[in-house]
């Protein structure tokens, strides 16, 4: 082997060696696995920040997920789950002179939880806790999309990033859209609105087959159901179509153990 074969390989080798850790994401930016030193403007005072990312748990089972220091600022705080972990740098609203930190927590089953920085008059402030499933993307107009996972579905939630107080604000939506097939095991009750008591559309008979079309997750606070714990996921409403066409509600609660066809997951 000649020298500069030789030479050529031990580049190449070391090229490959520190190559970042590559992770797939449509906001086609550098994330960097595990701890991580980044250098970059983040506020809009033209001055580079250094921001500092530490994950101690996952290397020695320190107290805190995670650290983050940027310039003379520190924060620390926990995760929900930490399989792995990493860091970048997104721009949520492109108009107003910040870049946020985002520190990512992978769990089992692509659970990501996600903690939102924003580094202003020399202080780090948390902007946002964003749980997502799929991950979370924006397109620089002041607005991050999240994919929540909702046991069986994923819900598009929709944050507005408020520059006055400085927080990613969930946007409402009154009925999320949702596509799942399932069949009727067992006879139930759909309902003209979403009320209890509220006039009965059609009862569901065994073998039918029948869409979930949409879902109002907002919710019902301090329930506590017969399981002795409070849960409001069962209380959620869900808009039926039938094969006849016909749309009416019923509460998650309700129909559950009635069909066949829900995929839970996570
Ligand atoms: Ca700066
Ligand atoms: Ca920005």
């Amino acid at each position: 082997m000649n020298k500069t074969v030789f030479v050529s390989l031990v580049l190449i080798i070391f090229a490959v060696s520190t190559s970042c850790f590559s992770f797939s994401t449509n906001l086609n930016i550098p994330i960097t696995r595990g701890d991580t030193s980044i250098y970059a403007d983040i506020n809009p005072d033209r001055k580079m920040e250094i921001i500092t990312v530490s994950f101690p748990r996952l290397k020695d089972g320190g107290i805190y997920d995670y650290v983050l220091i940027i310039d003379n600022d520190t924060t620390m705080g926990v995760f929900e789950i930490m399989d792995d972990a990493f860091a970048y740098l997104i721009d949520i609203d492109q108009s107003d002179g910040y870049r946020e930190v985002v520190l990512m927590a992978l769990g089992p089953s692509d659970m990501t939880d996600y903690k939102i920085f924003r580094y202003s008059e020399e202080k780090i402030i948390k902007i946002g806790d964003v749980y997502g499933f799929f991950g979370i993307n924006t397109d620089g107009d002041g607005i991050l999309k999240a994919n929540e996972w909702m046991g069986f579905w994923t819900r598009e939630q929709l944050y507005k990033l408020d520059n006055e107080l400085m927080v990613l604000l969930p946007i409402p939506k009154d009925v999320y859209s949702l596509d799942v097939d399932v069949t009727v095991t067992k006879s139930f009750e759909i309902l003209s609105e979403r009320i209890d008591g509220a006039e009965v559309l059609e009862d569901l008979l065994p073998g039918t087959e029948i869409k979930l079309i949409g879902a109002d997750t907002s919710p019902s606070f301090f329930y506590n159901n017969n399981r002795g714990y409070i849960d409001d996921y069962n209380r959620d409403w869900y808009l039926i179509r039938t094969y006849d066409g016909t749309e009416g509600w019923a509460r998650l609660e309700t129909f559950r153990d009635l069909v066949d066809g829900l995929i839970w997951a996570g």
